[in-house]
């Protein structure tokens, strides 16, 4: 399988390895695809990398993820490469994540982590630094309460033992009055929310609720269909908050429509919790429009990532548009070969977001629907 080439990067940083693996614990059809979408989060990241691994495994071991032969395998590239640092494509429990830096004499990034940190990069608003916050605290309690004290300190905590107290008990205190401090100032800012959606389901004014794949197009949708100006752009994670506009039909029926944090494959479940109640609002949606970048190839492995991620939300059942977007990308034959595998998509319309006629078909679609 063909590997991307090494990003250059003029930061000082430790010599990093990207290790993407694929195998029985991940339903994505296509290796390669997934595996690219794992060097665009590296990428997000921001950090880049000085070599690639790639390799398929069959199963999965509980105190190394590796079996043997593997282990001894990465061991090499990573001794004979120089490696200072490994990001991993999967999320290691925190056992396989310890033992895999023992083995490999490096500091070890999984995938939680790696998407936790571009979520601390992307948080703008006071909501989404304290959700990433809160799932920040939950990861590193799980590391640091089977680490050594040493490495703690190192991690930059700095405990006051109480009396009695051991030093695993002080770690978990320590992180559980984190965490609570951390919810109640989440709580307070929410509240205003509470209030703002009391009020707009007085109104009876139907709330649309924009949700799909990270990069699909979401918040250029809500920017195209409010003349709004959230930032859109060509990355992993842009959107952390949710955004709720008017929208105007016919000069008369007005419509709510909100955009939302996206979703990915192996969205750690931490910052599902965390993140839970900015992702309530969907609860009150009256309809779903799920956006699909079309144009990406793993198009429908990236609908089955959402329809799981909405069950885990409790929101499976919600009325749902599936709105497929930059068909600007496909060629005709690309757009008549669609057409074969569209059968389990409905209701379906098909627009792009690069000009107001592009998003037309969508309007109308919303226009009739029966809310
Ligand atoms: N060609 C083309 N590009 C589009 C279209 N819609 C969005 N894009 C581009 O796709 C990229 C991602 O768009 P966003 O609107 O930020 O996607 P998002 O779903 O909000 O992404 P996150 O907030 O990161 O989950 C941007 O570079 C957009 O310019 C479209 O219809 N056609
Ligand atoms: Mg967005």
């Amino acid at each position: 399988m063909a590997k991307p080439e090494a990003t250059s990067t003029e930061l000082i940083r430790p010599k990093t390895a990207i290790v993407g693996i694929f195998g029985p614990h991940n339903r994505m059809r296509n290796p390669q695809y997934y595996y690219d979408e794992f060097v665009s989060l590296v990428n997000t990241f921001g950090e880049g990398y000085d070599e690639s691994y790639f390799t398929k495994v069959r199963t999965i071991d509980n105190n190394h993820f590796f079996t043997k032969g593997k282990l001894e395998e990465l061991t090499k590239f990573c001794i004979d490469n120089e490696i200072k640092q490994v990001i991993f494509s999967e999320p290691l429990s925190p056992v396989q994540e310890r033992n895999l830096e023992d083995a490999l004499c490096c500091p070890v990034m999984d995938r939680e982590n790696l998407i936790l940190n571009i979520f601390s990069n992307s948080a703008k608003t006071a909501e989404g630094k304290i959700q990433t916050e809160i799932a920040v605290i939950e990861f590193m309690r799980t590391r640091l309460v089977g680490k050594g004290k040493e490495f703690a300190q190192q991690s930059g905590f700095i405990g006051t033992r109480g009396p009695g107290e051991t030093y695993k008990e002080e770690i978990k205190r320590h992180f559980a009055d984190k965490t609570r401090q951390a919810r109640k100032k989440l709580e307070a800012l929410q509240n205003a929310r509470v209030v703002q959606r009391k009020q707009r389901l007085e109104t009876n004014t139907p709330l649309i609720s924009i949700i799909g794949y990270t990069n699909a197009g979401k918040s250029s949708l809500l920017n195209r269909l409010t003349k709004s100006d959230i930032l859109a752009e060509d990355k992993l994670f842009a959107t952390l908050d949710t955004t709720t506009r008017e929208l105007f039909l016919d000069h008369k029926r007005k419509y709510l429509i909100s955009d939302t944090v996206g979703f990915i494959s192996n969205l750690p479940h931490n910052l599902i919790a965390a993140f839970k109640s900015t992702l309530d609002e969907l609860t009150f949606a009256h309809l779903l429009l799920h956006v699909v970048d079309v144009s990406n190839p793993s198009w429908e492995d990236q609908i089955d990532v959402v329809n799981e991620t909405l069950r885990d939300l409790g929101v499976s059942t919600k009325p749902v548009m599936y709105v497929f977007n930059k068909m600007d990308k496909l060629s005709s034959e690309e757009r008549e070969a669609l057409q074969e595998r569209l059968a389990e998509y409905t209701p379906a319309v098909f627009i792009h977001t690069m000009s107001k006629e592009g998003s037309a078909p969508l309007l109308e679609a919303i226009k009739k629907y029966a809310f």
